[in-house]
């Protein structure tokens, strides 16, 4: 045996849902045992011909997005990528990333998403969690050079022995040149990881998710049942691929599930979706509530013709009912509210529920396996329509992060719910309404920065003595970012804002502003205020 089964199955490297619980689950008919890369062979032999994918380069049919992940899982293996190696994939919305996860799928590698925007700093410690040994880049994207930086990459990382390149590769191997003849091998376990996501969480470095075949593929159908997709519709990826929404809510995975045709659209401005939406006839569309804003403002305007979009999801982060309620009228299409995590639990409006419910609320749980509990401080529960803390389980709900085992233990409960850090209230109905957030992150405009990730960084700059950063208010992004910095001596933001670029960090993660205060406020027992502090951000915000 070659790959270790204690890094895919069970073992150290993440915790499975317990025995009984996957019995129950594989009972239920939630989990049927089909690995990702079955069941876009199954839709290769029911759709063939039909559209898969469609980039700005190409499109992609069934038979032959099929073919070549077979064929470039022949080329991975060629370059030593084996069951249960992770790779790093940073790619932009092209039709590429679709065939590079399905043949990694297909050999039981596990692709690690990252996004285009991660810089060193991300994804070296991606690659340090991970013991990742390949990377997988685009040349360029948005005006930057991925294989400078996959050079000091490679040199920080050691575990990393392949850089593979769609486009131009220079020093590294081409993608291109990696499609081999299709052999045969047994197919990954159902309960492998198939894919590690990221966490939008609050540690100072970001956590993996893995999720496995069973799950993730149920993932897809559930969404299906929420936001029904059939052969005839198309999907518009707007989003980032990686992203949890994009890929499986219903997303890229669930509308490969039912032979329906993936448009990527290499950004969620208007400028680019509203073509293709006009030209692919999109019936379907996921967007973060920025984006949502712009398309209803540019849509009052725009000569493209959106008559075939029939749902538009929007989620990530919360949408304002204000402008929840212009969805319907502007667009001529149904708003399905989306509140999900890559940790799992999706909820959505139903596109029947009342016009009240789907304006107002976020949704409820996809799945009938889904448990919720919404608890106070110590864990007791609270009465419906009383805000608590969000838990969750459920048979496609993590159990555990990978490699984390520490912090396991404050992510979820002994009883396995996942404490989502999100603080709901729940209708007789069963729909949840985000009120607010307990975890220390600022969601800027779907966008999850970890407050503490930051705090770190700008600490080891010489002049700062303290930092503490927040979130405050923002009418488009819903939140922006402000460190609020105690430094020594004099300084600038400027110097502040270099220095983290320097660093390697994504520029999304880069403070909006800095306020340079002599102290910070304390809580009684001596820790930094931070909802003080949010309260002065968002003072300065309106003055
Ligand atoms: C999605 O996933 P993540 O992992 O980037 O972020 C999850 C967090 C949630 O815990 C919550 O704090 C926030 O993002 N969030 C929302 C929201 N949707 C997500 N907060 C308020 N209203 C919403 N509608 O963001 C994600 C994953 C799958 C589908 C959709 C979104």
């Amino acid at each position: 045996m070659t790959a270790p089964l204690s890094l895919t199955g069970v073992g150290r490297d993440f915790t499975p849902w317990p025995d009984d619980v996957a019995a129950g689950y594989r009972a239920a008919g939630f989990w049927t045992g089909a690995t990702l890369g079955s069941v876009l062979a199954r839709s290769a032999r029911l759709h063939g011909g039909r559209t898969a994918v469609v980039d700005a380069v190409r499109g992609w049919t069934y038979q032959q997005l099929d073919h070549e992940a077979d064929c470039l899982a022949a080329g991975f293996e060629g370059v030593g990528i084996g069951r249960g190696d992770r790779v790093i994939v940073q790619m932009p919305n092209v039709g590429e990333f679709v065939v590079v996860c399905f043949a990694l799928f297909r050999i039981g590698a596990i692709p690690v998403l990252t996004q285009p925007a991660h810089r060193e700093h991300e994804i070296t410690h991606l690659c340090a969690q991970s013991d990742a040994v390949a990377y997988v880049i685009a040349d360029h994207y948005a005006g930057f050079d991925y294989r400078a930086m996959a050079e000091r990459i490679a040199a920080a990382c050691p575990s990393l022995r392949t850089t593979i390149v769609h486009g131009d590769p220079g020093p590294y191997i081409a993608l291109a040149d990696l499609y081999l003849e299709p052999v045969e091998r047994p197919e990954p376990a159902p309960g492998d990881i198939a894919l590690l996501q990221l966490s939008g969480g609050s540690t100072a470095v970001p956590k993996l998710i893995p999720r496995t075949h069973d799950d993730y593929a149920y993932n897809a159908r559930a969404s299906l049942s929420a936001c029904p997709l059939g052969p005839d519709d198309v999907y518009l990826a707007a989003l980032r691929v990686a992203h949890n929404f994009t890929l499986c809510a219903p997303g890229i995975l669930g509308a490969l599930t039912v032979g329906a045709t993936v448009v990527l659209s290499p950004s969620p401005s208007a400028d680019n979706a509203f073509p293709l939406i006009e030209r692919h006839r999109v019936t379907v569309a996921a967007v973060v509530p920025p984006v949502a804003l712009r398309w209803l403002d540019v849509a009052a305007t725009t000569r493209h013709d959106l008559s075939s979009l029939r749902v538009l999801q929007v989620g990530g982060a919360r949408f304002k009912p204000s402008a929840a309620r212009r969805v319907g009228a502007t667009l001529g299409c149904t708003l399905q509210q989306v509140f999900g995590m890559a940790e799992g639990l999706i909820c959505y409006t139903r596109l029947d529920d009342s016009d009240e419910l789907i304006v107002e609320t976020q949704g409820r749980p996809m799945s009938p396996g889904d448990e919720v509990r919404i608890v106070d401080d110590d864990d007791r529960p609270v009465p419906d329509g009383t805000p608590g803390h969000l838990l969750t389980r459920g048979p496609y709900t993590i159990r555990g992060y990978y490699r984390a085992d520490e912090h396991n233990l404050r992510a979820f409960t002994a009883a396995g719910f996942y404490r989502t850090g999100d603080i709901v209230r729940r209708l007789p109905s069963g729909h949840l309404v985000v009120v607010d957030r307990a975890k220390d992150i600022v969601n800027r405009g779907g966008e999850k920065v970890a407050c503490e990730e930051i705090e770190e960084i700008l600490m080891n700059h010489p002049r700062v003595h303290n930092a503490a950063v927040v979130g405050r208010p923002d009418d488009l992004l819903g939140e922006r970012i402000c460190a609020f910095v105690i430094p020594h001596g004099p300084l600038r933001p400027r110097e502040l804002t270099e220095f983290l670029r320097d660093r390697g960090v994504a520029a999304y993660k880069i403070p909006d502003r800095f306020d340079f205060v002599e102290e910070f406020p304390l809580t009684a027992v001596g820790k930094v205020d931070k909802k003080v502090l949010r309260m002065r951000a968002a003072q300065e915000e309106a003055r």
